[in-house]
């Protein structure tokens, strides 16, 4: 699906999966849990979801002969991270509006972790004091404005490259990957479980699986806690990406499934289950999810699990999408385990 549009290298290749053994057995042994490591996927910052998305927009950007990416997030941003490693890896500068999304008090919440990160890769990190939204950002929208003014050519990086013209088309890349894969193993997965935000993640799966009528098989995972719009952007994106890759159907309101019930108490802050849900899989796994994203995709699928959502002898990938630099952010949170 992918064949006519220009693809700039950032990851390794197809990406592992795992088989999460002794989780799958603490949780009952029904279900055979398994995870695609997405946060393993390449040697740029520590890796992520965002690179499967910025290597079908890199291309557009070169082509643009902007010398500067202009992109947004919260503080502890993971994509705004993978936007600084991309600009270093070409040879752009790299302007990223870091904005106040998550009401979070750790004193070392601005200085560690992804932001550290950014710094050190030489972004120039602007902080702006604004709550979380996942739409176009007016603060965002003012530092493209301010970079033209100075005289650069900045190219414009939505939150999570979501409403990007080609944000979607990373994540059928996954699902092509995934479907390769699984001829070698020999099996398919039944569900696909994925951590929802910005949305182009989930729209890219949709999309891609659609191919084979599997679409309802990816279970979307909302941590924004803004179900609504996080649901009607990644439905936008969906049928955008079809059109664009000539999928020849619709993408149907149903085919984005969004669960909702474990982004609580907001977007950025981990609840009690997060925690231990996080705790849960580092003790039994070594793998380390996040309190923003993947801890939270993480106890939604312990959650389904545990309330017998998936039928008895189901094959399940968790989407491990990346976000451990976050973590960093957190300390006080895990100051005892
Ligand atoms: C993010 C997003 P989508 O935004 O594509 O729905 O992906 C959700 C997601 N896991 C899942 C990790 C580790 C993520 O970083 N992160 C955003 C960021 O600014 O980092 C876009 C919100």
């Amino acid at each position: 699906m992918l064949k006519k549009f220009e693809r700039y290298p950032l990851t390794f290749g197809p990406t592992s999966i795992e088989k999460l053994d002794r989780l799958s057995k603490h949780l009952g042994g029904k279900v055979e849990i398994y995870a695609k490591r997405e946060d393993c996927n390449s040697g740029l910052a520590f890796g992520g979801n965002k690179l499967r998305k910025l290597e079908y927009i890199i291309p557009d950007a070169i082509a643009s002969k902007a010398d500067t990416l202009v992109s947004v997030g919260g503080v502890q941003s993971n994509h705004t991270r993978m936007v600084a490693a991309v600009a270093a890896k070409i040879g752009m500068k790299c302007v990223l509006v870091q904005e106040s999304w998550v009401p979070h008090e750790d004193a070392v919440y601005d200085r560690v972790g992804n932001i550290l990160l950014s710094r050190i890769m030489g972004a120039e990190v602007w902080l702006v004091d604004e709550g979380f939204d996942i739409g176009i950002r007016h603060s965002w929208e003012q530092a493209l404005d301010e970079v033209k003014q100075r005289g650069d050519r900045p190219y414009a990086i939505p939150a999570g490259a979501s409403v990007h013209k080609y944000g979607g088309l990373g994540y059928i890349g996954f699902a092509e990957e995934v479907c390769a894969q699984e001829r070698q193993l020999g099996f398919a997965f039944d569900y696909i479980v994925v951590c929802t935000v910005t949305g182009s993640t989930q729209a890219g799966m949709v999309v891609g699986f659609a191919k084979h009528s599997r679409q309802r098989n990816v279970i979307g995972i909302d941590a924004s806690a803004t179900p609504i719009q996080t649901k009607a952007q990644a439905l936008q994106i969906a049928r955008h990406t079809a059109k664009l890759v000539d999928l020849g159907m619709e993408i149907a309101d149903d085919d984005v499934r969004l669960f909702q019930e474990y982004a609580y108490p907001c977007y950025g802050i981990p609840s009690e289950d997060t925690k231990e849900a996080i705790r849960l899989c580092a003790r039994l796994e070594g793998l380390i999810t996040d309190p923003v994203y993947e801890g939270k995709s993480m106890q939604g699928l312990v959650d389904l699990i545990q309330n017998g959502f998936f039928p008895e002898g189901s094959k399940v990938l968790f989407a491990h999408l990346g976000g451990g630099p976050a973590i960093n952010s957190y300390g006080y949170t895990f100051r005892n385990g």
